[in-house]
């Protein structure tokens, strides 16, 4: 039998936006789909009864879900925090855990926060013209501390790797990025409070 064969193609990357110009899906995540990852939940709720507004956007190419292909697109994080803690993803493991990720940083400031099941952890900086590698078995969030402008960066994974995002949102991650005296500080989960508590 003869084997189809998909065509090469290509897409540019819009910047300062960070929109692919061709797309299969758009996936604005919005304040009210996070309730629960900041530590600040008084905050987050003032925020939320405020506004609704738009956290991060992904945009990526449909491709089928095989080990042989690779998914790939930008992920758009705008910037803002919730109390003293910068906007961010919600993070994931690869649902086939033993998968590994790129990313490449096209604009911004930030901090990609990485953990394993066994306890390791990581934190790396974003900058502009950075590449991330980021190994199989570590969960990944990225996390926007440049203070006004969008994080932008391109991703590319393996068609089967899949997102496991049930321990990080029941768990959260063992680092938080937030802000102290104007800088970002990488802080354990376990160690934050409220400003006004400390
Ligand atoms: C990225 C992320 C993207 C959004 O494409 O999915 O940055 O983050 P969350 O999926 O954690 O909401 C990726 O890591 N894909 O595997
Ligand atoms: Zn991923």
């Amino acid at each position: 039998m003869e084997h189809t064969r998909d065509k090469p193609f290509t897409a540019e990357i819009a910047l300062p936006g960070g929109a692919l110009s061709a797309y299969d899906n758009h996936t604005l995540r919005r304040l009210s789909a996070m309730r629960g990852y900041f530590a600040d939940a008084e905050r987050y709720e003032q925020m939320l009864a405020a506004s609704d507004i738009g956290l991060y956007e992904v945009y990526e190419l449909h491709r089928p879900e095989s080990s042989g292909e690779l998914l790939h697109g930008t992920s758009i994080l705008h910037p803002g925090k919730v109390g003293d803690e910068y906007f961010m993803t919600k993070g994931h493991f690869h649902a086939v855990l033993e998968t590994a990720e790129v990313y490449y940083v096209l604009q911004g400031q930030g901090m990609m926060v990485m953990e394993t099941p066994e306890g390791d952890w990581a934190v790396e900086e974003l900058c502009p013209g950075r590449v991330l590698y980021v190994p199989p078995g570590w969960a990944h969030r990225s996390v926007n501390t440049g203070g006004e402008a969008d994080l932008i960066t391109f991703f590319v994974y393996p068609g089967h790797a899949g997102h496991d995002y049930g321990s990080i949102e029941s768990q959260g991650f063992r680092k938080r990025v937030v802000e102290r005296d104007g800088k970002p500080r990488v802080v354990d989960k376990a160690r934050w409070r409220p400003q006004e508590e400390r």
